[in-house]
């Protein structure tokens, strides 16, 4: 196994790498800006490495300050968490060609994903379902555009390729407003992401956000670990996160988590990846896939009991995935909600010292956060200071033993989004289950009325 691993990321996900390391006896290495000199992370790694200012241009997405890092520490490999240089194909590139193992999928595999467009194409050759709209990047011949809007059928979304996570998209609801539409999100996709190339989809009014975690190892063997329901979500950001999804027969998850772990065999994926879905109607539409580990992954572990960081670790020092589709079991059900340092009306950044955190605790209760009390929370980055996970047999007991995690938890000093999860755990349609992804931002419009 590694001997040494670089973490290029901060706060709670650099905490969870480590604990990851430590476990499996290997040495870690900590970078940081100087707004996380104090941070809990640096303290507990092995060594620490300044690579720069506060600012996250600077320093986290500071690639040769990252690359010198590993060299100065003897690091052999580099994991990149989640948000940062995670999803970027020339970082990857770079630190393999520097003699690193990057802990994640081959750069052609970004790539790939980061193009929606070609990610679109991949899954459609390898039998996913996506949402039914372009044959790839829209034509500029505009009758050739409206020709695949009526063939499509209002209304349609517009989507840059170079977007995703809700950046660069234009719903269309009429053929009048379809060309301008196109154009603009032509031009502010150009801008925003170096390509102008734009495609266009079904626009799904009401759809859940379902995804699928897979494993895939170096020799083509490849498993899914289940879906998460991530529809409990404001402006792109998500709140809650579940496994399973409630209300969904399995039968259909499992043909999906099938062709998932199928498409990774066909691309010969590495690593660990996301397939997202949209849900409506009893069918599953691919989105978009990532190509990271992500914020909501402790839900998939507590329902498969699969440490899935641990897992990216084995997988990128070159071993065989320890388990096959039929090893995989999901039991009992998980619910994670993100804590974050915000207005809880306004939903602005409230960054600045914590006087007093009390996590909370019990069976079935899990916090991953990098945060202490004194521990000043830097304006710099995102405000997620915590993720509360609970674990149930039931929906219902996941959720029983959410709302007492949440009264038990403290966080004085600055504002949270504490009590916006406390009522979420006590409101009628999310105990239900299966709310869509316009639910919450409904929901606050009928608050603040
Ligand atoms: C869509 C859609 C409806 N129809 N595509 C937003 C984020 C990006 N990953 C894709 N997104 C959407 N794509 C079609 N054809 C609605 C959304 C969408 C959304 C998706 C998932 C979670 C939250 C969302 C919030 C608004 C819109």
């Amino acid at each position: 196994m590694f001997g040494k691993i670089l973490i290029a990321n901060r706060g709670e996900i650099a905490l969870r790498v480590l604990r990851a390391c430590r476990e499996m006896g290997i040495k870690t290495v900590a970078v940081h800006s100087l707004a996380d000199t104090d941070a809990k992370y640096v303290k507990l790694a092995d060594e620490s490495v300044c690579i720069g200012p506060a600012p996250s241009r600077e320093s986290y997405l500071n690639i040769p300050a990252i690359i010198s890092a590993a060299e100065v520490t003897d690091s052999e490999a580099i994991h990149p968490g989640y948000g940062f240089l995670s999803e970027n194909a020339s970082f990857a590139d770079r630190v393999e060609k520097s003699g690193f193992v990057f802990i994640g999928p081959r750069a052609e595999s970004i790539l790939l994903m980061g193009d929606k467009v070609s990610a679109k194409q991949a899954m459609i050759a390898a039998g996913v379902p996506c949402v039914p709209g372009s044959e790839g990047e829209l034509p500029d011949d505009p009758r050739e555009i409206v020709r695949i809007a009526r063939q499509i059928g209002y209304p349609v979304i517009i989507k840059a390729a170079g977007g995703g996570g809700g950046r660069g998209m234009r719903v269309v609801h009429t053929e009048a407003a379809l060309l301008n539409a196109v154009t603009m999100t032509k031009t502010e996709a150009g801008a925003a992401f170096g390509n102008p190339a734009v495609y266009m989809e079904k626009f799904l009014e009401n759809p859940r956000h379902i995804e699928i975690q897979i494993l895939a190892d170096e020799h083509r063997n490849a498993v899914w670990l289940g879906e998460r329901d991530c529809s409990m979500q404001r402006r792109h950001q998500k709140v809650i996160e579940e496994a399973p999804a409630p209300h969904i027969p399995r039968r259909l998850i499992e043909r999906i988590g099938e062709r998932c772990a199928e498409a990774c065999r066909k691309i010969a994926y590495r690593g660990a990846g996301t397939f997202e879905f949209l849900y409506e109607n009893g069918e599953f539409y691919f989105i978009e896939m990532n190509t990271r580990v992500q914020v909501e992954h402790p839900v998939t572990e507590m329902i498969t009991g699969i440490d899935i960081v641990q897992e990216q670790i084995r997988i990128a020092y070159g071993e065989k995935l320890r388990f096959k589709q039929k090893n995989i079991e999901q039991r009992g059900h998980a619910i994670e909600c993100r804590i974050n340092a915000e207005d809880p009306f306004k939903f602005t950044p409230s960054p600045g010292p914590i006087k007093s955190w009390h996590a909370p605790g019990g069976p079935g209760i899990r916090v991953d956060s990098h945060v202490y009390s004194g521990y000043n929370v830097p304006p710099h980055y995102d405000s997620m200071i915590a993720k509360v996970i609970s674990y149930g047999e039931t929906r219902q007991q996941a959720i029983a033993r959410m709302r007492q995690a949440l009264s038990e938890l403290v966080v004085d000093g600055i504002k949270t989004n504490t009590a916006l999860h406390r009522e979420l755990m006590e409101d009628a349609r999310f105990v239900e289950g299966g709310t869509s992804i316009h639910y919450l931002e409904h929901k606050l419009e009928q608050r603040s009325k």
